[in-house]
């Protein structure tokens, strides 16, 4: 089997997904792993679609992103959400389990960083999420730090998150992205939000107020051949945040509970997420599903203006000199 046709064998983009590209509409990827492991059913699914529906509302096409029967699937049916969301035992995927999931033909579901990879190979330039992995606290010990961060420094994809979650060392997070040249912009705040709040303390890096402004961004980032995504912080609506001093506390408790259990690896995040709904009574869960549908209206909007401009073919000295 040649490398093209193997590629092409693996990788299936469902045919609304596909004329989209092809007719230069906007197209929002999304990941898959809030479903599987982010949220309890039946939220999950309901989320999955009011998120696709967001992104429809505003004249784009959503694309779904998971691995099913050994095929890297961009744009699920309804059934196929509806399938994955009721599902155990799905994988968490990021970089180094993607290709096992296809391999093996074990379902699974996509992480920021599985979900970067997949949209950059299917042409995809935004994709929307909840919130990114990050810088652990306590990663001075644990080395914990998301392959989330490592992939925005080197897959060129827009990712639009509420910035990082707050149950990880914000400031540490926020390091690292400078370290590797991830270009940090907070929507139309001056902070860089927390996830479940608008605010972190930490000024942000950079801040545009529209989503031309980004786009107009993300165009120059590419013309120059600056390869490598960029992150989007949109903070939660006031109406569904939840102020970090009354949060502070439960997140302090969950993240201990998960090192007393003796949590590791990949089971981290979910574990966490789990605990902070549970210490609330569920006001967490709401915020997360504000804050994602929040996050895909954006990244519509930025699909929708990237739509209507060319993609630059990057740099090339020989051009440049000539
Ligand atoms: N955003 C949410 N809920 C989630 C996640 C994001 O609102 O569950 C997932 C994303 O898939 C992200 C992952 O990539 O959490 C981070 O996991 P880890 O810290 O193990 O890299
Ligand atoms: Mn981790």
């Amino acid at each position: 089997m040649s490398g093209l046709s193997s590629f092409l064998s693996c990788l299936c983009i469902s045919d609304e997904v596909r004329s989209a590209l092809n007719d230069r509409r906007g197209v929002v990827a999304l990941e898959s792993t809030i479903v599987t492991h982010g949220m309890p059913y039946p939220d999950n699914v309901e989320t999955a679609r009011a998120v696709e529906a967001e992104v429809r509302s505003l004249g784009c096409v959503p694309a779904t992103i998971a691995v099913l029967g050994g095929r890297i699937r961009v744009g699920l049916s309804d059934v196929e959400l509806e399938r994955l969301a009721l599902a155990t035992g799905v994988t968490k995927l990021s970089r180094a389990d993607l290709p096992m999931a296809v391999a093996s033909a074990r379902p699974g579901s996509t992480t920021v960083a599985a979900t970067m990879i997949v949209a950059d190979l299917a042409g995809i330039e935004v994709f929307a999420t909840g919130g990114i992995g990050g810088v652990h606290r306590g990663a001075e010990q644990t080395f914990d730090i998301s392959a989330d961060l490592t992939e925005l420094a080197r897959t060129s994809v827009i990712v639009v998150s509420a910035g990082a979650k707050a149950l990880l060392d914000i400031p540490k997070t926020l390091e690292r992205l400078e370290t590797d040249g991830v270009p940090v912009v907070s929507y139309a705040t001056s902070e860089f939000p927390a996830f479940w709040s608008r605010s972190s303390g930490v000024p942000a890096p950079l801040r545009c107020d529209t989503a031309t402004e980004i786009a107009r961004f993300w165009r120059v980032k590419q013309a120059l051949g600056l390869s490598g995504g960029l992150l989007v912080g949109n903070p939660v609506p006031i109406e569904a945040e939840i102020p970090a001093s009354e949060l502070d506390g439960v997140i302090e408790a969950a993240v201990l509970q998960a090192a007393m259990a003796h949590v590791r690896g990949k089971d981290v995040t979910p574990f966490v997420l789990r605990r902070i709904v549970e210490l609330t009574d569920g006001r967490s869960l709401r915020t997360n599903i504000a804050l994602i549908r929040n996050n895909a209206r954006l990244a519509a909007e930025l699909a929708s203006a990237l739509a209507s401009s060319e993609r630059p073919k990057g740099r090339s000295v020989e051009s440049a000199r000539t």
